[in-house]
């Protein structure tokens, strides 16, 4: 039986919509988590649409927000969450209150777990400031898990991946380099990947470290759907929290005895919690991503429907939708 989670997630926050801990909050609710949230920008959309309005978190208010927390001594959590955060000084903030919560966990190990999302980039660009690069570098080390997509692995490694093997060396270097036990690639696009991912999936690739080191690696290919999506990181991440917990406590207690949960060399790839909790993971968002693909379709008819004659106005706006709001993430219950 899993025993009650509780996570204090760090990550944007959307009035609209559903990305960062508007998305990550009511995934891990829905799963039974118990969930803090610590937002690092107030914004009024995501950053798909061209305009947005709102402010940033300052490094000083997030640690402010921290500090309230522990003056009230609601620091009882078993996971910390970290996606986007807008500054260099606020990294370091993350990896304080990281830092924090792993000393209030000392002598009970396995029982405090950072899902770290490194958000820096994607597809060879950087979107956050340069000097948040460093900042990551510094604080990741401590993290348990990490989510980087392949452009934030060679960042992290160094090492430009274009095939299998680059991929295996920038995982065995991120193991090394930071100590990080457990990470997953999410999207992973190379040349050599083979017949087994024909064009129209994705492939994740991800890995427990050996106590010898080297990386113990899993592959998931799955189906992509032929629509643009914004927040399925942060979904991700949020599913991951929920069923990796799970995962651990189903194997049983010698995986938790360790630190950060490091299992056993000789689990089988098909037993270790990781890759047991990815494919269930990547199933569950797979379902959303089609209900949010065809809500869209819905919409866009509808609106078809609506108006007879399209005034230049009105077509700027459909075309708008069929753009931009066709990104937005749809949580529709069932
Ligand atoms: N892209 C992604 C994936 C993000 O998570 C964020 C977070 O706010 C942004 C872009 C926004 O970056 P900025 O507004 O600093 O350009
Ligand atoms: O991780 C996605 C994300 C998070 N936060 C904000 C965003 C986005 C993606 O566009 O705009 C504010």
């Amino acid at each position: 039986d899993v025993p009650e989670t509780k996570v204090l997630a760090i990550a944007s926050h959307v009035c609209y919509g559903f990305v960062g801990n508007t998305m990550a909050t009511y995934v891990m609710q829905s799963l039974g988590c118990e969930v803090a949230a610590i937002n690092t920008v107030h914004f009024s959309n995501h950053t798909g649409y061209r305009q947005v309005k709102g402010t940033k978190t300052s490094a000083e208010e997030i640690r402010n927000l921290y500090e309230g927390l522990t003056q009230s001594y609601l620091t009882d959590f078993d996971v910390l969450l970290s996606g986007y955060a807008p500054s260099a000084a606020a990294v370091e903030v993350v990896g304080d209150i990281a830092q924090d919560l792993i000393r209030r966990a000392e002598g009970k190990p396995g029982s405090f777990f950072w899902v770290l999302d490194p958000v820096m980039g994607d597809l060879g660009r950087l979107y956050v400031a340069e000097d948040v690069v460093p900042a990551y570098k510094k604080i990741i080390h401590h993290a348990d898990l990490i989510l980087p997509n392949q452009f934030e692995a060679e960042t992290l490694s160094g090492i430009k991946i274009s095939t299998t093997s680059d991929l295996t060396k920038a995982i065995t270097l991120i193991h090394k380099i930071y100590s990080i036990p457990h990470l997953i690639v999410t999207s992973v696009q190379l040349s050599n990947l083979g017949s087994t991912a024909p064009s129209g999936m994705m492939t994740i690739i991800g890995s427990t470290v050996r106590s010898d080191g080297s990386p113990r690696l899993f592959r998931v290919d799955i189906s992509a759907l032929e629509c643009n999506f914004n927040g399925t990181g942060d979904m991700f991440a949020a599913l991951t929290v929920a069923r990796l917990r799970e995962a651990v406590f189903a194997a049983g207690p010698s995986l938790r005895n360790t630190k950060s949960w490091i299992s056993p060399d000789d689990v089988s790839p098909t037993e270790l919690p990781l890759a047991k909790s990815t494919e269930k993971v990547l199933s569950s968002m797979h379902a959303v991503l089609l209900k949010t693909m065809e809500a869209r379709k819905a919409e866009l008819a509808a609106t078809d429907n609506t108006f007879v004659e399209l005034t230049d106005e009105q077509q700027q706006f459909r075309e708008h939708l069929r753009r931009t709001k066709a990104s937005e993430v749809r949580l529709i219950r069932n």
